[in-house]
């Protein structure tokens, strides 16, 4: 069985992460805490590529990461790349939002994922990205889910990521469909 890193250090997404790498036959080891790598990219590819990469080679495995944050359109953009870096706890980071939105009625956003997978080499072997379109609500909603998931409504399901269940969110989250594409790849992929 080929070992994977699991390099994040976000407890939550790790819990997503392993779910859709279930059933893979890989095993999985999760990153050394004092590993840390700086993300410095402008993209959230260059961020999932820097991770990979860095504690692909550091601990001699394959490793598998993910970055991934909140876009809003009115904040052209914002928080983006920035997302973990918005204020110090989800409830923070949620009432910038907010407050940088006040009232306007444009509330349109995406997730973005970008998975990237490194050989042991630090090579980039497979990546993608995963985008989910909806809105920003005037007040939080639901109590599952981690992050921005309360303020994000998927129109389509008619809830926030933080009402669905952990399974709708892996169906439909930008994590989700950046799994769905890659899984295929991951299955004709030969570890070793
Ligand atoms: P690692 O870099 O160690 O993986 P991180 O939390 O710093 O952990 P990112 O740099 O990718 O990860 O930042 C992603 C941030 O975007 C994350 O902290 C959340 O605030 C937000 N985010 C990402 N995915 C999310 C999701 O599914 N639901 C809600 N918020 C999410």
């Amino acid at each position: 069985m080929p070992t994977v890193v699991v390099a994040t250090g976000n407890p939550d997404k790790l819990k997503e992460m392993q779910t859709h790498l279930a059933g893979l036959g890989w095993t999985l080891k999760l990153k050394p805490p004092e590993l840390e790598v700086e993300e410095t990219g402008e993209t959230f590819l260059a961020n999932a590529r820097l991770k990979a990469s860095q504690v692909a080679i550091a601990t001699g495995h394959w490793a598998i990461a993910d970055d991934s944050g909140l876009a809003v359109e009115a904040l052209n953009g914002s928080p983006g790349v920035y997302s973990a870096r918005y204020g110090k706890s989800d409830e923070e980071r949620i009432k910038r939002v907010l407050t940088e939105l006040g009232n306007t009625p444009s509330r349109q956003a995406q997730f973005v994922c970008a998975i990237t997978l490194a050989r042991p080499d630090g090579a980039i072997a497979l990546e993608t990205e995963g985008i989910c379109r909806g809105e920003i609500l005037r007040a939080p909603r639901g109590t599952g889910g981690f992050g921005y998931d309360p303020i994000f409504y998927a129109p389509e399901q008619g809830k926030t990521f933080a009402e669905m269940t952990p399974l709708q969110k892996q169906r439909y989250s930008h994590r989700g469909l950046a799994f769905q594409q890659l899984t295929p790849e991951f299955r004709s992929l030969a570890l070793e």
